[in-house]
């Protein structure tokens, strides 16, 4: 396409994830022309890069589908109860070849600008190959975990090995069975490469900074007996998980912890700690993630499960968290991750004590020592919510940028809109209920929002949607007020950003649950998009 007549659609769509797949499905229901520009070389966004051993959902595989199509439910099979990455890419394969959704997706093509024409009312993007379109709507579809953050470690480039970060883990079979290897980070990722790698390397070495509260998985295979049961159930599951706070069947014990005497708790802890999924977390008593001394309680049962499965008392130290509360962080899942540390080829350094100083030509340098790999891999999470979000020049009315608009943290109206952006929709974007949720169940009801906002204006015959300052200021000082009343501020986490450094500590999602959000959602609808300037 010559770049000086841009291809005009209805919507562009960035990204090819879940979010995307479905938007692009809904707008082509309404009769919009849509494109949609994926950076990667098929569909799938979170499960199409982090490929690296082990990746699984920690969602029960059941209520992490998509819930729009009857057939597709019943054509399904989920293999496990928490499917593997292979699994849940060559679902999403699926779901774009049964819906032929691939014949409007550009791939190889990442955005890297996209500018608001104010007298044109339309959004230009431009990709990274040159190509050039335009749309009425442009809607981000980018995914909450999708900018990688590698930190800048001195000597970076100059280890002569293989290194990669775990977002990006070669597409060609990795054999790691006599290397060396080096495992950076030790969060929900990290918590499953290294469960893995353990199984079959030469020497596996883990750098550890902070431990995290990681909790049984408990995950088994769904026998094909078990298939029709579970199908019979899709509706009963799919309306719980609207009702639970982060869109999951576990949902929280209304009782106050305090309300149960000691040795009833430890039962019902030891039950959910048996029990699959994120039940000990998300379906423990209410108060544990409101109250400090609520989630002691908690934390000193968990802190106690990990202590008897490491072997050596020196490595179950530093392998026991201390400093946050249980559950302010990820609660990684996990199946067999503190045994990993029982193995002879597996060893744990504290970064605490010992900070990495430096990168070398042949591995990674600590204080005095220099331990040698063949291959360091960075599972050092990433810049989450904003970051892919910000990492695209957005321009917005007057040539305002995104990125400066954000230097002191995201201002939204839902999650969903950036005022001075218009026509701009951000699914899953910052202080959205995506953020903190079984993440399909939430991009289902954005999506769903977006479509039924577009149908709206089509309606009505108007062509702009902004949302307006003050309306995006409620937002903002509703979403603190709502978070302020729980733990999650107390700890260092991605949610708070305050895993990238310099980034503004605040916390990302809507901390008040699904059902709250909907319903804010649901009500500004019915209110003719109040909040919004429709034009
Ligand atoms: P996380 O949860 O952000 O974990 C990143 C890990 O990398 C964590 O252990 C960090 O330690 C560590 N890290 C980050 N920077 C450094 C430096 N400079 N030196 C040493 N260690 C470092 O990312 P994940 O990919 O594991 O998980 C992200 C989400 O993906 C997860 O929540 C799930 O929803 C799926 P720290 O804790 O900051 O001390």
């Amino acid at each position: 396409m010559d770049s000086t007549t841009p291809e005009t659609f209805d919507a562009i769509i960035i990204g090819a994830g879940i979010s995307g797949l479905y938007q692009l499905y809904r707008l082509r229901e309404l009769g919009l022309t849509v494109r949609v520009f994926e950076a990667g070389s098929g569909v799938g966004g979170t499960w199409y890069w982090n490929r690296y051993p082990g990746a699984r959902f920690d969602s029960e595989s059941y209520t992490y589908a998509y819930s729009f199509s009857k057939p597709l439910l019943e054509e399904w099979d989920w293999s496990e109860h928490f499917a593997a990455q292979p699994e849940t890419l060559r679902y999403l394969e699926t779901v774009a070849d049964k819906f032929d959704l691939r014949r409007d997706i550009s791939f190889h093509s990442r955005i890297k600008r996209a500018t608001y024409h104010a007298l044109q009312n339309c959004w230009k993007i431009e990709t990274d190959t040159g190509e050039v379109a335009r749309a009425r709507f442009l809607i981000t579809a980018v995914g909450v975990l999708s900018a990688p953050y590698t930190p800048e470690i001195p000597g970076i480039e100059d280890f002569k090995g293989s290194s990669w970060h775990t977002a990006h883990w070669p597409h060609a079979p990795v054999d790691l069975s006599d290397q060396r290897v080096a495992i950076i980070g030790t969060g929900a990722t990290a918590v499953q490469l290294i469960t893995e790698v353990a199984k079959n390397v030469g020497h596996l070495t883990v750098f550890q900074r902070t431990p995290n509260f990681c909790v049984p998985l408990n995950n088994r295979p769904i026998t094909a007996a078990e298939q029709p049961a579970l199908k019979a159930r899709y509706l009963e599951m799919f309306k719980r998980c609207r009702e639970t706070y982060g869109a999951f069947i576990h949902d929280f014990d209304p009782r106050s912890i305090f309300s149960v005497e000691a040795g009833a708790r430890e039962a019902m802890f030891e039950a959910l700690w048996q029990a699959p999924g994120f039940g000990l977390w998300l379906g423990n008593f209410h108060d544990i993630m409101t109250d400090e001394k609520a989630n002691a309680i908690l934390a000193d049962f968990v802190r106690r499960k990990i202590r008897q499965r490491i072997n050596d008392p020196k490595v179950a130290d530093l392998l026991t968290p201390r400093d946050h509360c249980f559950g302010t962080k990820r609660v990684p899942l996990e199946s067999g991750y503190y045994e990993a540390y029982n193995r002879p080829n597996v060893r744990l350094i504290d970064l605490r004590a010992t900070p990495i100083e430096c990168l070398t030509a042949r591995g990674i340098k600590t204080g005095y020592t220099e331990f040698e790999f063949d291959v360091i891999i960075f599972a050092t999470g990433f810049d989450a919510v904003t970051g892919a979000l910000t990492r695209i020049d957005v321009q917005g009315e007057s040539g305002q940028r995104l990125k400066d608009k954000w230097r002191d943290g995201p201002r939204t109206y839902l999650g969903l809109q950036v005022a001075g952006f218009p026509n701009l929709f951000t699914v899953v974007g910052p202080h959205n209920a995506a953020n903190f949720c079984n993440v399909p169940r939430c991009i289902e009801q954005n999506v769903e929002w977006v479509t039924a906002c577009i149908r709206y204006l089509r309606e009505h015959r108007l062509e702009r949607i902004a949302a307006t300052e003050e309306a995006e200021e409620l937002w903002r000082a509703h979403c603190e007020e709502v978070v302020a009343g729980t733990l999650f501020p107390t700890a260092n986490s991605w949610f708070m950003g305050a895993n990238i450094p310099g980034k503004k500590r605040m916390f990302l999602a809507y901390g008040g649950g699904l059902p709250r959000y909907r319903a804010k959602c649901e009500e500004v609808a019915a209110q003719g998009y109040a909040g919004f300037v429709l034009e």
